[in-house]
């Protein structure tokens, strides 16, 4: 999770979820004790399924939300100190983004799969893009990060590997047409559903399937230890822009910093005139997460 998100949750004396099912999960940011909690929700499962919450409120949150505004309008309008709050908000943002700044604009080869991300989020305007990931260190590299600014525009915190092809196809061909759809994978969720990329190349859907190629399964790197030492069980190989080629798509492999930007505006442009793109980007196996586990 985020900087802030860590600081507020510890700090916060309320948490207020709107349309988030508070579910506790091993993989989950969890709620600390002793808060006062408000959940809104259109799913009478979840009220009080993990969480005992001081206020549940069912409903659509849109509703709930104008009522809420309804309400604090009819009390006076705006509560004081909000302005401070917006401007400690950008502070601790600001520097928890400094404790990454070397990570998001690393010069290393193999890349680092943060100036893969933090490149991509210069070159896209998120309004434009759908955004989706697999499982594995792609998804928890990208999360913090991130910054989706429009509804449904980003599919986050699969907990499989097979999902983001296949959902990345989905958005672009059912829901929204104009946007440009990506997906980011390592190279191991790949190997289980890359050949979904042909479906996409066969249907005439222009996604963009980003390979993070760091030749294994680096977040297994603390479980697979013994089978490792013994069969090498985490390392994987492969040139998977070429396979895209093979499938019949637009692919580019990427191996310098540098050229990263230019590549995601040629395959965005790929996209732009009907093809499906693959990029695959030669990466070092980071194993830092922020703030991964923080809150168990
Ligand atoms: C269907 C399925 N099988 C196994 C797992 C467990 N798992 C999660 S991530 C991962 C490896 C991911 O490796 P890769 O895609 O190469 O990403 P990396 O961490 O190396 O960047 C595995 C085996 C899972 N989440 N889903």
């Amino acid at each position: 999770m985020t900087g802030h998100t860590l600081q507020y949750l510890r700090e916060a004396d309320v948490v207020f979820g709107i349309g988030c099912s508070f579910t506790r999960h091993g993989m989950a940011a969890s709620i600390p004790a002793g808060k006062t909690l408000i959940h809104a929700t259109n799913d009478e499962r979840d009220l009080n399924k993990n969480y005992a919450a001081d206020y549940p409120l069912l409903g659509d949150a849109r509703l709930v939300l104008r009522q809420f505004i309804e309400a604090v309008k009819s009390q006076g309008g705006r509560p004081a100190g909000r302005e401070n709050v917006r401007a400690e908000l950008e502070r601790v943002r600001a520097a928890w983004l400094a404790e990454w700044a070397a990570a998001l604009g690393s010069k290393e080869v193999p890349i680092n799969p943060y100036r893969v991300i933090a490149e991509f989020m210069r070159t896209v305007n998120p309004r434009d893009a759908i955004v989706t990931h697999d499982s594995g260190s792609p998804r928890d590299q990208l999360l913090p990060f991130y910054r989706a600014v429009s509804p449904r525009s980003y599919l986050g915190w699969a907990s499989r590997m097979h999902s983001a092809p296949g959902s990345a196809h989905h958005r672009r061909q059912a829901r929204r047409p104009d946007k440009f759809c990506v997906n980011f994978m390592g190279d191991a969720a790949f190997g289980m559903t890359g050949l979904d990329f042909e479906t996409a190349v066969r249907c005439g859907t222009p996604i963009l399937t980003v390979v993070l190629n760091n030749s294994a399964m680096a977040i297994e790197i603390p479980h697979l230890v013994v089978s490792h030492d013994k069969y090498g069980a985490r390392d994987i190989g492969g040139r998977y822009a070429d396979l895209g080629r093979a499938m019949g798509g637009w692919s580019e492999r990427v191996e310098q910093p540098e050229d990263i930007a230019g590549a995601f505006a040629r395959a965005r442009k790929a996209t732009e005139s009907g093809q499906a793109a693959l990029l695959e980007f030669i990466t070092s196996q980071e194993t830092r997460f922020s703030n991964r586990g923080a809150l168990r």
